[in-house]
């Protein structure tokens, strides 16, 4: 039966433009979503921008341009990133927009209405960068443990009695053991919500680059009340309630490590407050650094991702930022080893085992795929090994609904996957060693030869769907090289019976994976 899959990544702030962790970020999206997709499910994949609030004002005035032009000027950036790394969002969210407004307005209606909001005034450090409150205690030699500096801040504002869901908060994690993940994460928010929680202030009146407090416009929502409520709106929150009652709630909020408290304790407490559904999952992923230094502007180390793929490509790119980082664990980028993987792991082993079948195909086979009969063909053991190994990992990775969920996309193991999917491959290439195909023709023994082929080529089409979440071009070149048509492609189709027809023509091959050259650009 298809599901619904809602997916989302944070909103970025406009404040500055996307880098290597945006698109980290919103890349794992799109793997699952792709995923999902592929499975048959009814995806709906969310991305956007967070556009109000003190950081994104301060940055407008210091550019001289008003706040919604500034906005509209680097949304765009992130809209156009997305374009250029193949993202397949179905949605892009604005905070600035009008049903983004209206979604506000009412979940603080909500709010207010459960007798959750009062006013008060707030006074205590503030972190503009950070756009967080800090208690005095939090403070590390006068700053924010996140290094971010604070600001005194002495002002009338409302306030959410976060301190009362301290208990619903823990029975909840304790109901959902699957709410936060990884389970590191997890134990973090439980230690921390155990610490004890303040009520959280969720206005402010010095500036007034936000959305309006209804009933008193002195007043704009707390940044982060109104960034979370993104997640609603999208779904059709308040407007279009059968649709929001279909998607939400979301499967899975995709963030980094820095912003899990916004969304594992402040996020299910506004909800709860306001009887709505809580999210089914939040998943926190780690940290990019550079060479080993820790990203930032100021040390002007910033990786941009158009450069690196104007240099590596597209689908290279994508293929390392899944592969070389357990997801979850933080992870340095370095270009070395950027150039190790996309030489070693697509080029020579994936490439190499597609352009080698293609091409003996090409000149044994009239370019047509082998004559075999597949039942015969899985008597023999060694090709058996070969189509079992894929379909194995297809059982484990893809297979009936459940055991997806429950293994390594439920994990958010794509290193893993991927490296499942390179031993295939390995494999693949041992077996065209050992059974050296160009020699079986000139010894007559045909017949081997077209079904050592046969099996090789069926194992190109097995990676090839498999590895399409994670470069959609690249695996739909190497699926049209094997003419299997775009209805095809689902997982469904992995299934032996749907593997490729003796005497199907195919097309003179072309090398998909090049091997990286210093010096070249391969946008
Ligand atoms: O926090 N490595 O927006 P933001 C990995 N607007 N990921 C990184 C990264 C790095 N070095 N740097 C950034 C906000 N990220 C809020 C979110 S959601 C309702 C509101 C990614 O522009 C990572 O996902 O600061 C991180 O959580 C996000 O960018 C922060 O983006």
């Amino acid at each position: 039966m298809k599901k619904t899959y809602y997916i989302t990544t944070p909103i970025y702030y406009v404040n500055d433009s996307p880098h290597i962790g945006h698109a980290y970020t919103t890349l794992s999206c799109d793997v699952l979503a792709r995923f999902n997709r592929l499975e048959g499910n009814d995806v709906f994949f969310l991305t956007g921008t967070d556009e109000h609030g003190q950081k994104v004002d301060k940055a407008a005035k210091d550019k001289g341009v008003d706040p919604q032009s500034f906005c509209d000027e680097v949304s765009l950036r992130f809209r156009d990133l997305a374009k250029f790394m193949n993202y397949s969002n179905d949605d892009f969210i604005r905070t600035t927009e009008p049903r983004h407004k209206k979604a506000c307005t009412e979940l603080w209606k909500r709010l207010e209405k459960n007798g959750h909001i009062y006013l008060d005034k707030y006074a205590g450090w503030y972190s503009v960068r950070d756009e967080a409150f800090y208690q005095e205690s939090e403070l590390v030699d006068g700053k924010a443990p996140t290094g971010a500096p604070v600001e005194w801040t002495e002002e009338e504002s409302y306030f959410f009695d976060l301190s009362k869901w301290e208990g619903k908060l823990l029975e909840f994690y304790d109901k959902n053991p699957d709410f936060i993940m990884p389970e590191s994460r997890r134990n973090e928010v439980i230690s921390f919500v155990k610490g004890g929680l303040k009520d959280l202030s969720v206005s402010r009146t010095s500036f007034k680059w936000g959305i309006p407090v209804p009933g008193n416009e002195k007043h704009v929502m707390y940044v982060w009340l109104d960034a979370l409520t993104n997640y609603l709106t999208a779904a059709g929150f308040p407007d279009d309630m059968p649709t929001f009652n279909k998607r939400w709630p979301a499967d899975l909020h995709m963030v980094g490590k820095d912003i899990l408290r916004f969304h594992a304790v402040y996020w299910p407490a506004f909800l709860m407050a306001a009887d709505l559904p809580c999210p089914k999952r939040v998943f926190a992923h780690g940290w990019w650094t550079n060479e080993g230094q820790k990203i930032s502007k100021s040390l002007g180390n910033v990786i941009d991702p158009i450069k690196l793929v104007e240099e590596f490509g597209l689908d290279a790119t994508r293929y390392f930022l899944m592969r070389e980082v357990p997801f979850g664990n933080d992870g340095d980028y370095s270009r070395a080893r950027m150039i190790t993987v996309i030489n070693s792991e697509l080029a020579n082993t994936i490439g190499n085992l597609a352009q080698r079948t293609l091409s003996m195909i090409q000149k044994n086979c009239e370019g047509k795929v082998p004559e075999v009969n597949l039942d015969e063909l899985m008597k023999e053991p060694r090709a058996r090994v070969l189509l079992d190994l894929a379909q194995i990992t297809l059982d484990e990775i893809y297979e009936n609904g459940e055991a997806v969920i429950d293994s390594h996309i439920k994990q958010c193991r794509f290193h893993k996957i991927l490296e499942d999917i390179l031993q295939i491959a390995v494999n693949g290439n041992m077996f065209i060693d050992e059974l050296a195909p160009w020699t079986l023709k000139k010894e007559g023994n045909v017949k081997l030869m077209n079904e050592v082929l046969y099996t090789l080529a069926e194992t190109v089409r097995c990676i090839a769907i498999m590895l399409q979440p994670f470069m959609p071009a690249s695996a739909a070149k190497m699926l049209d090289q094997l003419t299997v048509p775009a209805n095809e492609r689902s997982f469904e189709f992995l299934k032996r019976k749907h593997a490729l027809k003796s005497g199907t023509a195919l097309p003179v091959p072309h090398g998909v994976f090049p091997r990286f050259m210093e010096g070249e650009k391969k946008a």
